[in-house]
């Protein structure tokens, strides 16, 4: 039986301004989960997502709210995380980040009852590292140029995704060809998180895709379905879905229809491990290639995300599980181990992570605080001209 559950919200200072479409992140709060079971095991869940209420319809204090008023009947359910989902997805709708935080608690808690990593949960793992891009988001070219020429130098990053859409199309796309001639054989993403048009993403992938722009990522609304797959079969320019890929049953409608030719999958957004799982069975029957996504997790959701994309039979696209390496602090014990341009999937049981209890209590108590840039508070990115 759960004894405990316990949620934090823990804001982290991001290393610089990491500027996307929809906002301008100075630090993330994370929306962790403790559990704690009757019989002395603990797991560890967490949520998170961008910019207040800018990207998603969650917020780190909804997700908090909700799960401390509305998840409450999870005390009186057992302790199988199969059986405990089943519970709350049938007496709570929607809050796909929130079951997502509550579903890697108990499966880590499930991963160290049988000492095996969630990974072995979800099927079996078929890879142990993970190669994983990084965004150049400071929103200056030439520090771009430099942030990632440095990456590369150091063998850590050698895939780049660039965050444009909040800026005059003819100065993103200078942006960006810029940086892809200044980097020519390494592969460049471009996530424009949804700021075009129809119209305006034909044109602008046009030249995106004549100066060898890699990979083109949610260029227009998730409303318009119809609109990306226009874009899809008309550029051979590979296009990605990320924001309108959220539960199964979503992920399921576009793959039915192809809609893209690649799937980010983000934990959070799936509703869960097990639903991201799910995703990335979908897409591979239906041809789609898929992506390891992030919503910009702390080590927990990064570690839960890696057990996820480690059970992928194929990941054509690699993973952007930097999250951890963009806040100025860690909540491990020992941090996860980025190494070679990529990240090891944790080996140990559940989670395979240890998190610092002290430096967590220590950073949630900031949370208290009155602060001057919490992500609660809407940064809105200047608007297009
Ligand atoms: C997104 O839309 O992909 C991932 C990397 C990043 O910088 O933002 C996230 C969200
Ligand atoms: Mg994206």
């Amino acid at each position: 039986m759960i004894r405990s559950i316990t949620t934090l919200l823990v804001p982290i200072p991001t290393i610089r301004e990491h500027k996307l479409a929809c906002t301008v992140m100075r630090e993330q709060t994370l929306v962790l989960v403790h559990i704690q079971t009757a019989d002395g095991f603990e797991g560890w869940g967490e949520a998170t997502t961008i910019g207040g209420l800018n990207y998603a319809e969650e917020s780190p204090h909804s997700i908090k709210t909700n799960i401390d008023t509305y998840f409450t009947p999870l005390k009186e359910a057992p302790t199988s995380t199969a059986k405990a989902m089943q519970l709350l997805n049938k007496h709570i709708s929607g809050n796909r980040f929130a079951k997502c935080a509550i579903e890697t608690a108990l499966l880590d808690i499930e991963g160290k009852r049988l000492g095996i990593p969630v990974s072995e949960l979800l099927g079996g793992r078929v890879r142990d590292e993970l190669e994983v891009a990084w965004t150049l988001a400071s929103g200056n070219t030439d520090k771009d140029i430099s942030e990632a020429k440095l990456m590369i130098e150091q063998k850590k990053h050698r895939i780049f995704k660039l965050k444009i859409g909040s800026n005059p199309i003819d100065e993103d796309i200078a942006h960006v060809l810029a940086i892809k001639q200044a980097l020519p054989e390494y592969r460049i993403t471009v996530d424009v998180n949804q700021a075009w048009t129809e119209l305006e993403a034909m044109r602008a992938i046009k030249r995106l895709q004549a100066g060898g722009v890699d990979l083109i990522e949610q260029p227009i609304s998730m409303r318009n379905q119809a609109g990306l797959k226009r874009l899809k079969e008309y550029f051979e320019v590979p296009i990605m879905a990320d924001e309108i890929v959220q539960d199964p049953q979503n992920a399921f409608r576009l793959a039915a229809d192809h809609c893209a030719d690649v799937f980010a999958v983000k934990i959070n957004q799936a509703g869960g491990l097990k639903a991201a799982c799910l995703i990335g069975q979908i897409a591979q029957l239906a041809g789609i290639e898929l992506y390891g996504g992030t919503m910009l997790e702390g080590p927990i959701g990064t570690a839960a995300s890696a057990q996820v994309f480690s059970t992928y039979s194929s990941l054509t696209f690699d993973t952007e599980l930097f999250g951890p390496l963009l806040l100025t602090e860690d909540i491990l014990a020992r941090p996860l181990d980025y190494n070679n341009y990529g990240l090891t999937v944790p080996t140990g049981p559940g989670l395979g992570i240890e998190v610092d209890k002290d430096k967590v209590y220590h950073y949630a108590e900031l949370s208290l605080l009155p602060s001057a840039n919490t992500s609660s508070q809407q940064h809105f990115a200047t608007e297009k001209n």
